[in-house]
């Protein structure tokens, strides 16, 4: 099994972590902003990735350090459970329509970060938290993973469906590109030789 455990600890935020990347995408998600644990639920759910998440941030100040630290561990977690990355599908892409909503997730583990998201939302707010912070989570996950991801709302009217399928097609492109390759699971999947 492909599982790690961080603690990341500053003065802004406290947060434990638990991955398994080889799970059934169990999950128990609590981080003091009820949307975002809605949304790393469905990451969990859809990518088969067990999480286990709990953070304490300053919400007193504001959502941005809780959102954006949340991203940075789970993606941390993500990166150590993977490992010298012997044997993943290493790419992944997945096209997620919620009702009038349709998003694009590509991405490629090759350890370079390099986040592109593409969504633009009407409103300000979905329930408490502000929606210019959901590109900070995207930003920090790439980072953190060391991935190449493009993240793509491709046409939609409701923020929440935006939003929504924004993790879902993470989470469906992530359980591809770190599924193991059966045919290749004794090799790294670079001509380089290194991921
Ligand atoms: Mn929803």
């Amino acid at each position: 099994m492909r599982t790690s455990k961080i603690e990341r600890v500053t003065k802004e935020t406290s947060i434990k972590v638990e991955v398994n990347l080889d799970g059934t995408g169990q999950y128990k998600i609590e981080t003091g902003i009820g949307f975002l644990n809605h949304m790393i639920e469905q990451l969990s759910h859809h990518s088969l990735i067990d999480i286990n998440l709990e953070v304490k941030g300053d919400l007193h100040v504001d959502f941005h350090h809780t959102v954006e630290d949340s991203a940075l561990a789970v993606g941390e977690a993500v990166k150590k459970a993977l490992g010298d990355k012997k044997g993943i599908t290493r790419f992944g892409h997945s096209y997620v329509p919620m009702d009038e909503t349709l998003t694009r997730c590509v991405l490629d583990l090759s350890g370079r970060a390099y986040p592109i998201f593409n969504c633009e939302f009407k409103r300000d707010k979905i329930g408490e938290i502000d929606t210019e912070l959901f590109r900070e989570w995207f930003y920090a996950f790439a980072q953190a993973v060391g991935c190449n991801l493009h993240v793509e709302n491709l046409y939609g009217v409701n923020n929440h469906h935006i939003i929504e399928s924004c993790f879902k097609s993470l989470a469906r492109a992530l359980r591809v590109a770190i599924t193991i390759d059966e045919r290749k699971k004794d090799a790294i999947n670079s001509t380089k030789g290194l991921l």
